[in-house]
């Protein structure tokens, strides 16, 4: 693409940096960070994107499992955990997770995607059976479940390690991880956000013996709340370090921080700009990780569109209305679910070419049946 000649001397550096495909810098993350020009964010966003998937904008159809929202932890941004015997809390039985299942059986699904609250007494056997019972129903279904979060404290309840406790998921039919639970690393917000849960280095940890044990995954980052732009560069630098050495991670998805119902809404919300802002300057920093996801469920549709045209390349997925996580915190779609028509025209007329894809990027080319 042709240089734009009212660039800075800085912006013209970092549009070589980008155009050549060499890595940006810590300081230059944060100059993009802070640039009102929004417009060329999305150009070299959209170079990068291009390069790495042309016009492409990848979905897939997937289901959500939430097993439980009742949760040890108390992180001043969820609304969605409840303390045992609190009214809005629920626990489903692996009977009930399997008509769950059930129900979803010749829909043409490939991926079902379980995350849940922390519960006090449930370990791996017990996680291990549900994703068994899944698999019987829909054989040929990826199963991409649990949290680093969630995994610390089964792995701690069934006395194992993280790398017996994977392999044991892994057996029943674990198929990669979710990239829940990342949050803000840096301690000096770690600390305000959610201090008791699994700590930085066990989130990587947990990440880096899925890698090592053939288990891919995702990651993300909860932004726009106490966080600054500082501590985000910072998240993504581990994140970065850690894929140098594994290359496990498929996806990054920035989540954006909602409000309602939780100790942190006096903060408030980060508008749509600072979301595309946000997205140019993740898919820019983190060069070696493939994908960069917008959550229509959690921004909605409409952001999610033109965020395809600031680096995004996957919108996730014809999600039903089974997850409660971004309702529960206010987020526009109180019942999120798209079908693949819906999806696709979405995609089309943002300009791109809709591809389904499969719980590792590859292409679908006709419906699948599980
Ligand atoms: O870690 C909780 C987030 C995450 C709020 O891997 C909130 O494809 C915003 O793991 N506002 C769990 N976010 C969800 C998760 C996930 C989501 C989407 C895609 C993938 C994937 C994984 O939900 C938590 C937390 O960061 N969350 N409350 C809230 N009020
Ligand atoms: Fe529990 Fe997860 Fe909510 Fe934290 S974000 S309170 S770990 S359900």
């Amino acid at each position: 693409m042709q240089k734009p000649s009212f660039l800075t001397a800085q912006e013209i550096v970092i549009w070589d940096k980008v155009e050549a495909g060499e890595p940006l810098t810590d300081e230059e993350a944060l100059f993009l960070y802070h640039s009102r020009n929004l417009g060329l964010l999305g150009i070299l966003a959209t170079i990068v994107r291009e390069r790495l998937h042309g016009k492409i904008a990848y979905y897939n159809r997937n289901f959500h499992i939430e097993p439980t929202n009742i949760c040890i932890y108390e992180c001043a941004f969820c609304s969605f955990a409840r303390k045992p015997g609190e009214p809005g809390g629920w626990e489903y039985t692996p009977d009930e997770i399997e008509s769950i299942a059930a129900s979803y059986v010749g829909k043409g699904v490939t991926e079902v995607h379980i995350v849940g609250g922390v519960h006090p007494k449930r370990g791996i056997e017990y996680y291990a059976d549900i994703i068994r019972r899944i698999k019987r129903i829909l054989p040929g279904i990826h199963v991409k479940a649990f949290t680093a979060v969630e995994l610390k404290v089964m792995c701690a309840r069934s006395r194992m390690s993280y790398r017996e406790g994977l392999s044991a998921l892994k057996e029943a039919g674990l198929d990669s991880l979710p990239g829940g639970g990342a949050e803000i690393f840096h301690p000096e917000i770690r600390q305000q956000i959610c201090a008791t849960k699994a700590s930085t280095e066990e989130w990587l940890e947990i990440h880096r013996t899925a890698h090592e044990l053939g288990i891919p995954s995702n990651a993300t980052m909860l932004y726009g709340h106490i966080e600054k732009y500082e501590h985000r560069i910072h998240h993504m630098r581990l994140l970065r370090e850690l894929q140098a050495q594994t290359g496990g991670f498929n996806c990054f998805i920035p989540l954006k921080y909602r409000k309602e119902n939780n100790a942190l809404s006096y903060v408030g919300e980060v508008s749509i700009i600072e979301d595309l802002k946000n997205y140019a300057v993740s898919r820019l920093y983190l060069h070696n990780i493939p994908h960069l996801k917008a959550y229509w469920p959690m921004i909605g549709r409409h952001t999610a569109q033109i965020s395809l045209s600031f680096g995004v390349d996957d919108l996730d997925g014809t999600i039903d209305d089974t997850t409660k996580i971004y309702s529960m915190a206010g987020a526009e779609e109180q019942h999120p679910v798209m079908t693949t028509q819906e999806l696709e025209e979405l995609i089309r007329s943002a300009g791109y070419v809709p591809q389904e894809r499969d719980s590792l990027y590859r292409p679908i080319h006709t419906a699948t049946v599980s």
